[in-house]
């Protein structure tokens, strides 16, 4: 065989190994495409493509395209999707577990919402675990305030007023306030804010720039409740079925995805707020019966979730305070 032949013979041989092992992933995201959350996946898928030769291809579906933010969890759960990217305290009802971000001033800063995320992990690994999945990393979002379409000094001048929620905390908020929650996606907020389903929530500043909150809304208040997290998690088959380069390439790209995001978070995190503004909103810290309105729920729902997660939470908590 002559040296080209041999070459060539070589390099198809390659090309079929590579393509015999080449994964094809989808990757169902429900927040926009120029969220910073997906943004950062865009990097981690990048990088992971990058990193395995070729052989891991993960493609984003962003907005709830793929499957709504709803159906995420599921989708990956029973591997119609490979991965995906949840909020997963809107899965709290069905295990409280879920629920460690949303504890209302358990975590307000960055810093503590990590230190949490750590506190965390061997807990929600072994309930993922259990539901063939496998957390890979998770990044927070803005501290959460509340935003109204007047101004707010006491929990007396929200009665009734219709809230959006996006997890069982947020909706006990609203009924403890005196409010009427709906849970609705951040996709559908939109809508739902436009057409007076709903009046008032509970988010980032991320989010209420994305929404453009100041088009339907005048005042934001910075209550720092505390800190959600989306969570990016692999289906348990999925990760056992790549090769061990594979592997380590996505489990190393996850680590750093997890690092770069919680920066990013916090970077960004004040900019939104001005944008509130910019936008036209009254941007303010909670005035004082309002707070204290605020901290007696939050103590009612701290106690309640405790109660709820069981030894699981008790371990949670226990890492955290450490
Ligand atoms: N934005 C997401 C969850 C928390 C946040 O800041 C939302 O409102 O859906």
């Amino acid at each position: 065989m002559s040296f080209l032949k041999t070459a060539l013979a070589a390099s198809v041989a390659t090309l079929a190994t590579t393509a015999a092992h080449a994964e094809n992933w989808d990757m169902p995201m429900a927040y926009p495409a120029d969220n910073y959350h997906t943004e950062n996946a865009q990097i981690f898928v990048d990088a992971v493509r990058e990193c395995s030769g070729g052989d891991l291809n993960i493609t984003i579906h962003a907005g709830g395209s793929l499957f709504k933010g709803d159906e995420i969890k599921r989708a990956v759960q029973v591997g119609e999707a490979q991965i995906g990217e949840r909020l997963l305290s809107a899965h709290a009802n069905e295990n409280p577990v879920f629920g460690y971000d949303s504890v209302p001033f358990l975590a307000t800063s960055f810093e503590a919402s990590d230190k949490l995320r750590d506190a965390a992990k061997p807990t929600l690994t072994k309930v993922m675990n259990a539901q063939n999945m496998t957390p890979l990393y998770s990044v927070p979002w803005p501290a959460q305030g509340l935003y109204f379409a007047k101004e707010v000094n006491s929990l007396d001048d929200v009665q009734g007023v219709k809230f959006r929620a996006y997890n069982a905390a947020t909706a006990r908020v609203a009924e403890l306030a005196g409010m009427v929650p709906t849970q609705i996606e951040a996709a559908e907020l939109k809508q739902a804010l436009a057409t007076g389903v709903v009046s008032a929530f509970i988010s980032s500043g991320s989010t209420g720039v994305d929404e453009k909150a100041w088009e339907d809304l005048t005042h934001f208040y910075d209550a720092k409740a505390w800190l959600p997290r989306n969570t990016v998690f692999v289906n348990s088959d999925a990760l056992a079925g790549l090769s061990d380069e594979s592997r380590k390439c996505l489990l190393d790209e996850a680590a750093k995805a997890e690092a770069r995001g919680s920066e990013t978070a916090a970077k960004l995190a004040g900019g939104f707020l001005d944008q509130l503004a910019e936008g036209g909103m009254t941007v303010a810290e909670p005035g004082e019966q309002l707070a204290a309105d605020l901290q007696e729920i939050g103590a009612t729902m701290t106690d309640e979730w405790l109660e709820s997660a069981g030894d699981d939470g008790r371990a949670i908590v226990d890492a955290y305070r450490k």
